[in-house]
């Protein structure tokens, strides 16, 4: 049934019959796709203690209740409108944002609205194993809330879909259900989204470092002189903030156990560790590399003249573009290295050509600065080890250095050489068959954490740390 009372919004959906039709069309397919493809295993018999959005302010956003997950209220929110907003930045900038999509752009923006849209499902597809191996009911419940919250995300881009593109967008909300990551005949638009995550270390990786490119986009989208998808992001971007501290925390208590089990042995070696069931530092290293550089590619070419094209007509801005001088970038260029002759040079390309190398120089900056507390956290223990990102460079799969092969220094490698030593820097078979080892089963008792993982600082919502947040009905 589509009604208010089910779809939180603030869209006025009681009065928008084109939009109740269409979701009255699409919500069933969605249910029966999160089923499908959502959480394998919690779906009937559970009730998870999760937050549900039901407005915009602080207030309607911090509502928590038990929940089965198929019953959970996806809802529809935007951002409250900026009065008067302007363009700010590109060809246009100064005037009036559009409330709706210009015909000539309608193809560039649907694109970025799907490629968006793409990503939310994807993600929960990625996850849906992860319950069978979790390592307490504390980390179950913030599975399930990323999960959930995703599944928000893709409503977030479905109503646009509907409510500006007219039947192509009705189109395109139905393939969104139906790609699926990791198919090989209808796979996910972007790589990342076609990886496995089949370990908790990989769904903190992930949790840290794809949902910060989320971040990283949707700071960028909400710049954007279409002001629904501007709003819209607005206020995803306040529901990634919890993802991307999932992931954070979620590796620090991981580091700290190692830490803590490092001492223990007292001979402080970080290859001991494995023998006490624990996580070793090389091991969490090799985990950094791989889902750093995924995420380094999903930000694109480093030239691109889409991403020019975006910024020229305003489409998709830098993060935090206020913080800039000079919104128009006619003029200027960006000094970049590619690869020239088999030897890496540095290049100067017209700026708006580099902006997706722009906005992964403010990602990698965000990256860098969790990287940093981890460092903290092992220095705190004595311990002399430290976590680093590896050079952009390493292991790309998209962009200028996609057909070379890179050390985490930023050396160049011959394709021998890196196929002799990839495992020393990625993680091996054997590393994914040790983690796998070691989350064979699910801890559900209250209070309990797997040997790996040391429990939180505090619990959620002010509950304490053994709360029952995944509980199964009386
Ligand atoms: N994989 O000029 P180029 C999130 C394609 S994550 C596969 O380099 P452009 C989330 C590209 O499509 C944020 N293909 O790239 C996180 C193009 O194809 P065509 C998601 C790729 O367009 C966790 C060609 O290569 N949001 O929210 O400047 C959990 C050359 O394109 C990839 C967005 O991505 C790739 N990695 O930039 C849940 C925002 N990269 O035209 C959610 C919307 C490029 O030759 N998307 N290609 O067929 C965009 O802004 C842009 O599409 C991209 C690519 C930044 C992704």
């Amino acid at each position: 049934m589509i009604s208010a009372e089910r779809i939180p919004n603030n869209v006025d959906l009681h009065l928008n019959k084109r939009l109740q039709r269409a979701l009255e069309h699409w919500q069933p397919q969605y249910i029966q796709w999160w089923k499908d493809m959502g959480p394998q295993g919690f779906q009937e018999y559970h009730q998870v203690y999760v937050r549900t959005a039901v407005s915009v302010d602080p207030s309607g956003w911090a509502h928590f209740e038990y929940v089965k997950l198929p019953e959970y209220r996806w809802g529809i929110f935007l951002a409250d409108p900026v009065i008067n907003r302007t363009i700010g930045f590109g060809d246009f900038e100064g005037q009036p944002v559009w409330q709706e999509v210009p015909g000539e752009f309608r193809n560039q923006l649907r694109r970025l609205v799907v490629t968006q849209g793409d990503t939310e499902p994807a993600s929960v597809e990625q996850q849906r194993w992860l319950g069978h191996r979790c390592p307490s009911l504390y980390d179950l419940r913030n599975l399930f809330q990323v999960n959930v919250e995703e599944g928000r995300h893709l409503w977030a881009m479905v109503y646009l879909l509907h409510s500006y593109f007219g039947r192509d967008g009705r189109d395109e909300a139905e393939e969104l259900l139906a790609r699926q990551s990791g198919n090989r005949d209808k796979p996910r638009i972007l790589e990342a989204f076609n990886e496995p995550i089949d370990t908790w270390l990989d769904f903190f990786m992930f949790t840290m470092f794809t949902d910060r490119d989320g971040k990283s986009q949707l700071l960028s989208l909400s710049e954007s002189s279409l002001d629904p998808l501007s709003r819209t992001t607005r206020f995803m971007l306040t529901e990634e903030a919890h993802h991307m501290f999932v992931g954070e925390t979620g590796i620090a208590r991981i580091v700290d156990r190692t830490c803590q089990l490092m001492k223990d042995e007292q001979s402080g070696f970080s290859e001991d560790i494995r023998k006490l069931g624990g996580i070793d530092m090389p091991t969490i290293q090799k985990f950094i590399n791989l889902w750093f550089s995924l995420s380094l590619d999903l930000h694109g070419n480093e030239i691109s003249t889409n991403a020019a094209s975006y910024f020229a007509n305003g489409l998709k801005g830098r993060a935090e573009e206020a913080k800039w001088e000079d919104h128009k970038v006619a003029d200027s260029s960006y000094r970049l290295e590619t690869v020239q002759d088999g030897q890496v040079v540095k290049t100067d390309v017209p700026m708006r050509n580099a902006m997706n190398e722009v906005l992964r120089d403010w990602y990698v900056g965000d990256c860098q600065a969790g990287v940093d507390r981890w460092n903290k956290l092992i220095e705190r223990h004595g311990i002399s080890d430290r976590l680093r990102l590896p050079d952009r460079k390493f292991n790309r799969g998209i962009g200028q250095f996609a057909d070379h092969h890179f050390d985490p220094n930023g050396r160049m490698l011959s394709d021998e050489e890196w196929k002799r030593r990839k495992y020393e820097w990625l993680p091996a078979p054997s590393d994914k068959e040790y983690l796998m080892s070691i989350m064979n089963a699910s801890i559900f008792e209250p209070g309990r954490f797997a040997n790996y993982i040391a429990p939180p600082q505090r619990g959620i919502k002010g509950k304490p740390v053994n709360f029952e947040y995944v509980r199964t009905e009386a």
